[in-house]
């Protein structure tokens, strides 16, 4: 293709990848998206995409003509060695590009100091809120905020999910069941923004501890991810997953200082941190008594709980909102940078 595509680039949360308007892009979306990250190439050389899932993917935003909603945000994932674009999954560390981008897009008022974007989560049906620094009316990315995986600091973006459980497979527990056994193994099957198999990483005879470079060297651990994923992809309504990027598999253990540590496969490559559903379902496992998950958890007390999810690179807080023993609502704190607006060529 020879015009060029507007398109922002954007750090999201601990992912990187496209923004674009839905009206911006071509009738012929997947094989332009295919060709403008690179794919499939495991060093995606030819285009955008930084040869890992976390940078392959794209944020498809327009204006919502949903009742008390601004943006509607389709998330699709670009795979890095295969030629597929999928909308089976949500990212909510996408997800907080979206307000900037929204408001720079100027399909979002900014007010002076911070304005609320209300996004309405294509994917899954559900709505988010993002607060967005605006200054004098204008997004600043600059700020003080942390968060791990991402080095130095960047303006807040705090983001509330109501109504998550069941986003893909209908139901928080989809077996109705707090764990299930699979090969073996006990694995809580779950659903609170992210369809998740949750399982200690004991029973998967590893300690928790490693690095994702070392995981992903263990080839029978790998294979045994898969055997159970596939297995657990039907009995969690998603049917055949073997051309799916979900369910993620979360291998949990005790926490060192928090409330549980992690280590995820999203699902072939080792997550470097974890996907912000990802982790609200795996806090929520940890808050689901049967859970492999439950035990092993340091689940704090009250109806608003800081749930310290750790990972390989630090921690990412889950601010549960429980009642009736219920995760009522979630929060977290993530961060964005523009780093591009321009063309894009596919
Ligand atoms: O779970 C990676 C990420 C994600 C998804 C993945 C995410 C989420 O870190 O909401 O953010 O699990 O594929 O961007």
């Amino acid at each position: 293709m020879n015009n060029g595509v507007r398109c922002m680039w954007m750090r999201g949360g601990t992912s990187k990848g496209g923004y674009f308007l839905a009206e911006d892009l071509p009738e012929d979306r997947d094989v332009f998206l295919l060709r403008a990250m690179g794919s499939p190439d495991i060093r995606q050389i030819d285009g955008m995409g930084g040869a890992d899932p976390l940078t392959s993917k794209v944020a498809v935003v327009r204006k919502s003509e949903r009742d008390g909603v601004d943006v509607d945000y389709l998330f699709l994932q670009v795979f890095v060695d295969q030629p597929i674009v999928t909308d089976a999954q949500n990212c909510g560390n996408i997800l907080a590009g979206v307000g900037p981008f929204a408001i720079e897009r100027g399909l979002v008022a900014a007010q002076d100091g911070e304005t609320p974007v209300v996004i309405y989560m294509e994917n899954t049906g559900q709505v988010a809120v993002a607060r967005v620094s605006t200054p004098g009316g204008v997004v600043s990315y600059a700020g003080e905020a942390k968060i791990d995986g991402v080095p130095g600091g960047a303006a807040a973006v705090p983001i509330t999910f109501k109504d998550t459980a069941g986003s893909s497979c209908g139901a928080l527990l989809p077996t109705g069941n707090a764990a299930d056994e699979i090969e073996g193994v006990a694995c809580t099957l779950i659903d609170n923004g992210m369809p998740c198999v949750v399982m200690r990483a004991a029973d998967m005879g590893i300690t928790g501890d490693e690095t994702p470079e070392e995981l992903e060297g263990n080839a029978a651990l790998r294979e045994k991810l898969e055997a159970i994923r596939l297995k657990a992809g039907p009995m969690m309504n998603l049917g055949d997953v073997s051309e799916k990027s979900v369910p993620k598999m979360t291998m949990v253990s005790a926490p060192k200082e928090g409330a549980i540590s992690t280590r995820t496969f999203i699902p072939h490559r080792c997550h470097k941190t974890i996907g912000v559903l990802g982790a609200v379902s795996v806090a929520t496992a940890c808050l689901t008594e049967g859970s492999p998950a439950h035990d092993l958890a340091k689940r704090g007390e009250g109806r608003e709980r800081a749930l310290s999810v750790e990972h390989p690179t630090g921690e990412m807080t889950v601010v549960a909102t429980v009642e009736g023993g219920e995760v009522v609502e979630a929060a977290i704190l993530r961060t964005a940078r523009k780093l591009m607006d321009g063309e894009i060529f596919g």
